[in-house]
């Protein structure tokens, strides 16, 4: 792949060219293709020069476990440190009493969380994959689905969780734990009624924030803290940082449980880089700056809901009120898998999705989800938004009408695409710490 300017000069470490210039061009390839692409996929962002020298930094060279003060190894000093400003960030931007920062994934703190709660063969009440759920809530192929009792719930009609069925499946099956949050469902979710459900029947609630922490954060969704018994998220969706989960509790008696759950029931050693990079992450969404952006995270993923209904494509739910959407492609005619490749071959990234009642299997699926948070961080505004919309919509209409992949308007997109994103540099003057818009990348339409 040829370099393109914006790679130059030397993002990367001269050692790691001059060392392994096999995964030098490999990881130079991957910024060419962040760089000249947009980045749609709901579970992706751009994180800070600050975040990527956390993760770079000599703290990969230090083992430790258990948590900060009490660790199994000596030389914790600065590890302690680093574990605990993660923790107390993580603490005052979520308002409670304990975190753990340590899961390596939302997965693995979904995991503790069961852990902590459940004992095998214990049922748990949960949303269907198809409707939005998420694979570590109880899906037939994860451990949470082969070692539990998943019962799922799906949602109506209208694309919205259906709290009736929540309520009457909670009563006919007295489950343990319930979890409301999910991987592609758009919509609000009603944690007091969540909650209520669960008292009702003794059970624990879950509240997985993974696809809205960033929201919460930054003051533009309703926070599941003050009704969840536990809560779990992941920090590099809109929270905009590394990869890596968090678990939050107000209930000492349980933090103490998940404290035990992660380490040693789930995960042995810290990934101390990855939680010096949460430290950072959880610090720059402390700052003023965050909420500006999560409104616009907000904001940008409404106008792009917005600009495909416009154009005639079916979004589930009829929008969102988080970063994420997903479109319903079965009335174009159109697969997840087909759709997903014509639009990366047209520089758009996104991920193919099953959509409810959905009947092609998972490496097909009928739908797409769409993700705003990595496109505001670049700076995109309204405009932008709304363009991109009429991009997707150009390839897909393109795809229904001929009957598969049309390579002129993947072509043409992809034109446009690349002058865009050269507006929009990444990294070259992406200052992730100030509002969308008002650093060097500058969108015209907030
Ligand atoms: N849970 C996966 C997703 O939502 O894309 C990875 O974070």
């Amino acid at each position: 792949m040829s370099k393109s300017p914006a790679l130059e000069p030397g993002y990367f470490l001269d050692s790691l060219r001059a060392a392994d210039p096999e995964v030098y061009d490999a990881l130079a390839g991957e910024l060419e293709r962040q760089q000249d692409g947009i980045e749609l996929i709901a579970s992706e962002n751009l994180v800070s020069q600050a975040s990527l020298d956390a993760l770079g930094s000599i703290i990969v060279n230090k083992t430790v476990e258990g948590r900060p003060g009490r660790r199994y190894y000596g030389g914790a000093e600065f590890a302690d440190r680093i574990e605990t400003l993660a923790i107390e960030r993580a603490k005052a931007l979520f308002g409670c009493g304990f975190a753990n920062v340590q899961p390596h994934s939302g997965s693995q703190a979904n995991q503790a969380v069961f852990l902590a709660v459940l004992k095998p063969g214990d049922t748990v009440l949960s949303m269907a994959l198809d409707a939005g759920g998420h694979l570590s809530h109880g899906a037939a192929p994860n451990l949470t689905g082969k070692w539990f009792n998943p019962i799922r719930y799906g949602i109506d009609g209208e694309g919205f969780i259906d709290m009736g069925e929540v309520e009457r499946l909670a009563h006919a099956h007295r489950p343990k734990l319930i979890i409301c949050g999910g991987s592609a469902y758009p919509r609000a979710i009603d944690f007091p009624a969540f909650r209520a459900i669960a008292d009702s029947v003794d059970a624990v609630l879950l509240a997985d924030m993974a696809h809205f922490a960033g929201l919460v954060a930054g003051g533009v969704h309703p926070s599941p803290l003050p009704y969840a018994h536990v809560t779990t998220a992941t920090t590099y969706k809109n929270l905009r940082g590394a990869r890596g989960g968090i678990i939050l509790t107000d209930d000492p008696a349980l933090a103490r449980k998940l404290d035990s759950a992660v380490f040693p029931g789930v995960q042995g050693s810290v990934i101390l880089n990855a939680v010096a990079a949460k430290a950072v992450c959880l610090g720059e969404a402390l700052k003023p700056s965050f909420k500006a952006y999560a409104a616009q995270v907000l904001t940008n993923a409404r106008v792009l809901a917005g600009a495909l209904m416009a154009r005639g494509i079916t979004v589930v739910s009829g929008g969102t009120d988080t970063p994420l959407l997903v479109a319903d492609l079965r009335p174009l005619g159109l697969t997840g898998a087909a759709a997903s490749e014509s639009l990366e071959a047209a520089g758009l990234t996104c991920n193919k999705n099953a959509v409810p009642g959905d009947t092609e299997p998972p490496a097909v699926t009928s739908g797409l989800r769409f993700g705003s948070a990595a496109g505001t961080t670049r700076g995109f505004g309204g405009a932008e938004f709304r363009r991109i919309g009429g991009w997707i919509a150009d390839v897909l209409h393109a795809m229904a009408e001929g009957g598969g992949r049309d390579e002129t308007v993947e072509h043409i997109v992809s034109a446009e695409v690349r002058t865009l994103c050269r507006s929009f540099p990444i990294y070259h003057g992406l200052d992730v710490t100030t509002p969308a818009g008002a650093g060097l990348n500058r969108s015209t339409d907030q």
